[in-house]
């Protein structure tokens, strides 16, 4: 996750992965140090950058789909605390079935 001022806009890059046999779909995220929370997918065409927002992402079985740069991420918006380089951030992954997995994300520049 993106070091970010009090109030300022953070992101956060990871990879899905699916080791599992069923398909993997992520319904939303939540991240307590977040006012909002959104997941985009950024596109680049004919050099202009939009972000597209994501209802789910799916991740077929024995697949993984990486949360980059210029790519799929996490955006967090309107942050209660600033975010330090060395801070540690819980972000949950609202996956199908009600099954929730937390992260521990490690904030960097
Ligand atoms: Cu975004």
């Amino acid at each position: 996750m993106r070091a970010a001022e009090q109030g300022a806009v953070s992101a956060v890059y990871f990879m899905l992965r699916n080791p599992s046999p069923d398909t993997l779909v992520l319904h939303g995220v939540e991240i307590d140090v977040a006012g909002g929370v959104s997941i985009h997918r950024s596109s680049d065409t004919n050099g202009m950058a939009a972000m597209v927002m994501q209802d789910s992402v799916v991740v077929m079985p024995g697949d993984s789909v990486a949360f980059q740069e210029r790519g799929l991420h996490v955006m967090a918006t309107n942050l209660h605390t600033a975010l330090r380089v060395g801070d540690t951030v819980v972000v949950r992954l609202r996956l199908q079935k009600d099954r929730v997995d937390t992260l521990r994300v490690a904030v960097r520049e």
